[in-house]
């Protein structure tokens, strides 16, 4: 089992790029700031009903292999691979894949209650769905950051036979880099960064290249203009792991990574799943550092000591004060009977979108019934009015304040006084 993870890492540590030993210390997150983050992903760990692989990544990257909630985290995860891993996405099996390599297991041969399952496979299976549907329709089965992922994951494990995944990747991304969102990019071209280190054809190298160089070079254009940020705050941390690992594409642009790190930092960022995708840029490592980490049980909890997790004030505590005034609108003008209905409501200051759905719900239920199905990122809404997004038809609630997209979900975001708040049916 730790051959395997050994030798990988080796291989990548030969062909290596974003070694966290070579980050700048600028470029790590202060010791505080890791602690916190830390304790809201052990809290999370323990919590948690769906065991996260995000988190375990995130855990064991950040070098906290040895903490109680990381074990309990790995059994879980392991329990659940064996029994769900063939109805999973593939972008969660790949997740899965990278969990348990930065762990230090074998995602080949993952064994739980008597069972035992190759993950590997079966992401090659799922993998192979994904590309064809690309090559057929232009878009995969599910989403490109999932086949990032997976192209990532299959590379790593040193899955043979995926160059063409990183080939359909960089076609993508060059065709289309304006439309796609930096999460996707970045999660696209770490793929591309692993591939370029394993393939010995020159016109692959090439067209991998040149896409690495368009895309670390938006990153960098996109971080000056704004601050420190690339996307938004939830997709800088990702947008760093790529500029972690692709240092040689933008050469002999210097990259200033004390900006991402100071804007993260600044955000105190509280919901585990944005804590997980953020902290293994901080700490100097990336999804691609999963096989080559050091597998000996010490090595972690000497840089990792156990913390109190630091209660983060969004979940204990309610703001409490006068109530605040949310208008509410829901229009659907794309499949069938088309609707717009409007409503005001009132609800404490400090509620989230959430309760102002639910203050909709209840007034007028016939027209504002919704539904919502839990995720990693919080509730997600899928049905308002009867009318459910579908991901065979590539549609979803949308949600907007005034003409701006929502970066949050309804879970988190909070509405203020006077606010107009629209859920648009739209496409993806
Ligand atoms: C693809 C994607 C979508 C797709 C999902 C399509 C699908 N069925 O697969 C669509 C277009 C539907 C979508 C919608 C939204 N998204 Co989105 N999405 C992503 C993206 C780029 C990749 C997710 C993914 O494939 N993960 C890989 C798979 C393997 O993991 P997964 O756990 O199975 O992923 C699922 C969840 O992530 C869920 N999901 C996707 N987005 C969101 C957003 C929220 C709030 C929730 C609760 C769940 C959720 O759908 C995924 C697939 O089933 C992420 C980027 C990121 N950094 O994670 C943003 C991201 C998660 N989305 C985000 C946002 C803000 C939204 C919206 C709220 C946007 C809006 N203004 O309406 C809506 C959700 C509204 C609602 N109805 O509740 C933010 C969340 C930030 C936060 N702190 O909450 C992210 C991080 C992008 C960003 N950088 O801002 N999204």
């Amino acid at each position: 089992m730790l051959g395997v993870a050994l030798s990988i890492g080796v291989l990548l540590a030969l062909a290596g790029r974003g070694v966290a030993g070579t980050v700048p210390p600028d470029c790590i997150i202060n010791t505080q700031e890791r602690a916190r983050m830390l304790g809201i992903l052990r809290d999370s760990a323990t919590q948690s009903e769906l065991p996260n692989p995000s988190v375990l990544l995130a855990l064991s990257l950040a070098g906290d292999k040895s903490s109680d909630a990381q074990q309990l985290l790995l059994k879980q995860i392991k329990e659940t691979a064996v029994e769900q891993a063939k109805d999973m996405s593939s972008g969660q099996v790949a997740l899965y894949t990278l969990a348990l390599l930065s762990s230090c297991c074998d995602p080949r041969h993952v064994e739980a209650n008597g069972q035992s399952v190759d993950l590997v496979s079966i992401l090659q299976e799922k993998t192979d769905k994904e590309l064809a549907n690309m090559e057929l329709v232009g878009i995969p089965v599910s989403t490109l950051f999932s086949v990032g992922l997976d192209a990532q994951a299959l590379c790593v494990v040193g899955a043979g036979g995926y160059q063409n995944a990183a080939v359909i990747l960089a076609r993508k991304l060059l065709s289309s880099q304006e439309q796609l969102s930096v999460d996707n990019q970045a999660m696209m071209a770490l793929a591309l960064v692993c591939d370029y280190n394993r393939t010995e054809l020159q016109d692959v190298q090439n067209l991998l290249n040149t896409t690495l160089s368009e895309v670390a070079n938006g990153f960098l254009n996109k971080q000056s203009e704004e601050k420190g940020i690339i996307g938004n705050i939830y997709s800088t941390g990702l947008a760093m792991q790529l500029l972690l690992a692709a240092g040689d594409f933008y050469a002999p642009r210097v990259w200033d990574c004390t900006q991402p790190v100071a804007a993260i930092t600044k955000h105190h960022l509280q919901q585990p799943m944005a804590v997980a995708q953020a902290l293994p840029a901080l700490v100097g490592r990336t999804y691609l550092d999963s096989a080559s980490l050091r597998c000996s049980t010490e090595a972690s909890t000497t840089t990792s000591p156990q913390m109190d997790p630091t209660p983060s004030p969004e979940r204990t505590t309610r703001e409490v004060g006068p109530n605040i005034t949310v208008t509410y609108t829901i229009i659907n003008h794309l499949r069938g009977e088309k609707f717009n209905c409007n409503i005001t409501v009132d609800v404490p200051a400090g509620s989230v979108l959430l309760d102002v759905l639910k203050a909709a719900e209840k007034a007028d239920p016939t027209n504002f019934s919704f539904k919502t199905k839990t995720t990693f990122w919080g509730p997600m809404v899928v049905s308002i009015h009867g009318l459910a997004g579908s991901e065979a038809d590539r549609t979803y609630w949308q949600f907007f304040s005034g003409q701006e997209a929502l970066d949050e979900g309804v879970g988190t975001y909070k509405p203020h006084n006077g606010e107009h708040i629209q859920a648009v049916f739209s496409t993806y």
